[in-house]
């Protein structure tokens, strides 16, 4: 059994797979950047060591150095999260060439999937349903031209080491392609150092389910069915769910276990992610496979009642599942919210800084996976999200009414945060009835608009009220002591509330 773990990340992903080592017993080991001396991460972990400058390029991605503190420190595994390493084939390589388990699948499963077209080449050997397209390089415009009138408008170019939406390009005639061709290359080599494209049938408007995948070192796979990640800004997932309002059961079924014959094709090793797009009429397609954990796990977790990273470092130590297939019960519904630092009134910008304050909600279904704290400064460098939300309930419709309640509650204070953004979501029709798909954030981008004007807390100074609230605090505190006031005397409602909001409050509207 794995017994000392560096956690090759930062943020809330670095103190999500700190909690469970130490259920665990595992000693966690942090790294961090000269940005993140003040991070969670580093006093949450039972050791933690300077790894580099700022600049991820200096830190969280310097391998050697990674590496090198690993073995100076004696851990024998590394776990990487999600972004930076977490894909990354030399790294995996590197790890094991020096001892060190990589808490994550095989080097050579990270590069298959990693080329999306030996991903579709691997896929459709294995039977699994892939968008129509090719499975080669394009090698010129004209074989470009070519192609797309054998498949027919519209289609899509895609860069072969891309992922995340760079890269692509939408051909919906003719005359697109040439222009098409050209850019969609360019931005792969700038993106990737890879120039490959190839071209798949665009799928309008489609869904984006994914599966969970858990694979151990003796061949045998289980799915952990599905999520909805449909709610999508520029490629970024902004809400998530599970399961997905859209798919039938019987649907559920049958892609829970294409998604089970994809992972035991390549011999998957570790928790994976199977996505898929799903059309209005309920064909499926496999898009691309993640290697790692994903942000969104969580929600996956809420509803079977387990935990993904336990399950990782059980199989990178060698156990086998103790989980069957049977065993995996949807009993319950939850949702996410990815809470950013980012100003949802000025095109999303980063809104990095000092943060005043925090009230983190909290109750019966409710988690907060975060890593900051009043005091803290957001550095600029890495990523906006700062939490995640996630709330379980019994129906889809109470997780509803709890993630709004608990939106409601989550207040942060200092930095442009997009919370009364997903608080609209949650009060959106479209969301609100379910079966929505990716272009939902554009269709519904007045209406969200809209619902923010309408419910926004009236134009007082969020700093204003609550250095006044914080003074009445304190002069009740200093007259109490004082003896100046006998003891508590009721107090008007909410009086003492520093989060009272002066602005009219209404109902909801979403229903
Ligand atoms: C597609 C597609 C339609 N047809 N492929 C976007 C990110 C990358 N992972 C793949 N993406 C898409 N691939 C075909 N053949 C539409 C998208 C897409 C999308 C996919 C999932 C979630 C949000 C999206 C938003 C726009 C486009």
């Amino acid at each position: 059994m794995v017994k000392k773990v560096v956690i090759a990340n930062r943020g809330e992903i670095a103190v999500r797979i700190i909690r469970s080592c130490r259920e665990m017993g595992i000693v966690s080991v942090a790294l961090f950047s000269d940005a993140d001396r003040m991070s969670k991460h580093v006093m949450l972990a039972d050791e933690a060591y300077y790894i580099g400058p700022a600049p991820s390029s200096e830190s969280y991605l310097k391998i050697d150095k990674i590496i090198e503190t690993a073995l100076a420190c004696g851990a024998d595994a590394v776990h990487p999260g999600y972004g930076f390493l977490s894909e990354n084939t030399e790294f995996a390589r590197k790890c094991e060439a020096a001892g060190i388990t990589f808490i994550g699948p095989r080097a050579e499963t990270i590069e298959r999937m990693g080329d999306k077209i030996s991903a579709r080449r691997s896929m459709i050997e294995a039977g699994v349903p892939v968008v129509p397209g090719i499975e080669r390089k394009l090698e010129s415009v004209e074989e470009a031209a070519r192609v797309c009138r054998e498949i027919g408008f519209p289609v899509i170019l895609k860069a072969a080491s891309g992922g995340g939406g760079k890269g692509m390009r939408l051909i919906r005639c003719e005359s697109d392609v040439e222009e098409a061709y050209t850019t969609a290359r360019s931005e792969a080599l700038s993106s990737f150092g890879d120039e490959t494209v190839y071209i798949e049938k665009y799928i309008e408007e489609p869904h984006h389910i994914e599966f969970q995948i858990l694979g151990d070192k003796y061949g045998n796979v289980i799915h952990l069915y599905d999520r909805e990640c449909s709610i999508q800004r520029r490629h970024q997932k902004v809400v998530e769910e599970s399961p997905s309002p859209f798919i039938t059961p019987e649907l559920r079924q049958k892609m829970g276990q294409t998604a089970v014959a994809a992972a035991k094709a390549v011999d998957y090793v570790g928790a994976g992610t199977i996505e898929f797009l799903v059309d209005k009429d309920y064909n499926y397609y496999f898009l691309e496979m993640n290697t790692r954990l994903q942000v969104e796990h969580p929600v996956t977790e809420e509803v079977l009642g387990l935990d993904l990273v336990k399950e990782q470092i059980y199989i990178a130590s060698g156990e086998p599942l103790h989980l069957k297939q049977s065993d995996i019960v949807q009993r319950r519904h939850s949702i996410e919210c990815r809470v950013c630092a980012e100003d949802a009134d000025n095109n999303f910008m980063p809104s990095p800084g000092l943060i005043n304050q925090v009230t983190e909600p909290n109750g019966l279904g409710v988690r907060v996976d975060s890593y900051v704290y009043e005091g803290y400064e957001i550095p600029i460098y890495y990523d906006p999200m700062v939490a995640k939300l996630i709330v379980w309930a019994t129906t889809r419709e109470y997780a509803i009414e709890r993630m709004r309640a608990a939106l409601d509650e989550y207040k942060i204070t200092g930095i442009k945060t997009n919370i009364s953004y997903l608080n609209a979501i949650m009060h959106t029709p479209d969301f609100v009835r379910g079966g929505y798909d990716t272009a939902f954030l554009e269709k519904n981008d007045e209406i969200i608009s809209r619902y923010r004007k309408e419910n926004q807390p009236g134009d007082t100074d969020e700093g204003l009220v609550e250095d006044m609230t914080m003074i009445a605090a304190l002069v009740n505190w200093v007259m109490l002591e004082e003896g100046t006031i006998g003891t508590p005397i009721p107090q008007p409602t909410g009086t003492l509330n520093r989060w009272r909001e002066f602005g009219k409050r209404k109902g909801m509207t979403g229903i």
